[in-house]
């Protein structure tokens, strides 16, 4: 199965991060976290960037607060596919990385996920993956078939204690 890359802009951005490495830790995925960032070190991101495919890399995920450029720095130096994590911060509560972030030119796409949402970050990553891959495929669908289970105890638990 392809790897994927989780590049963050600064170490401050692990907290958020951690969830999508959780994520796709759980589904099995081999997962690479680096700090690197397109302000403070653009020659690194695209180095890495540059080598991803060869490298055994099938989706690249790229967290970023503030004017986040990373998600589009990758996606302008690799054909793999590129998914967004807008990191909220103080001034702006994450619209200013959101805006930066989903607001790509025709023709170099990122996938966006919402301010901080790291963890559809990892699934979307893995659902990628899962495209070509069955086992990871019959794990997407018990994930959802668990959310679903879950989504109807709640149910149960909420009719019993209002209208029950
Ligand atoms: C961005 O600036 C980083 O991704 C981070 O979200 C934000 C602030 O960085 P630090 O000042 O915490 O290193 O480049």
């Amino acid at each position: 199965m392809k790897k994927v890359a989780i590049l963050m802009g600064s170490d401050s951005d692990l907290p958020v991060v951690r969830k999508a490495y959780d994520v796709l830790k759980d589904f099995g995925v081999e997962t690479t976290v680096r700090v690197m960032s397109a302000h403070r070190s653009p020659d690194l991101v695209a180095e890495f960037i540059g080598a991803a495919e060869a490298n055994g890399y099938g989706v690249i995920i790229a967290a970023a607060g503030m004017a986040a450029h990373l998600a589009g720095a990758c996606a302008a130096n690799t054909v793999l596919p590129v998914i967004a994590i807008p990191v909220k911060s103080k001034a702006l509560e994450g619209l200013d990385a959101l805006l930066s972030s989903v607001m790509m030119p025709p023709g170099v796409p990122v996938a966006t996920v919402a301010i901080d949402g790291a963890v559809n970050a990892g699934v979307l990553a893995a659902q990628i993956l899962a495209v070509g891959d069955d086992n990871l495929r019959q794990k997407m669908k018990e994930y959802k078939a668990g959310q679903k289970a879950k989504n109807i105890e709640s149910d149960k638990k909420v009719t019993a204690e209002i209208s029950g």
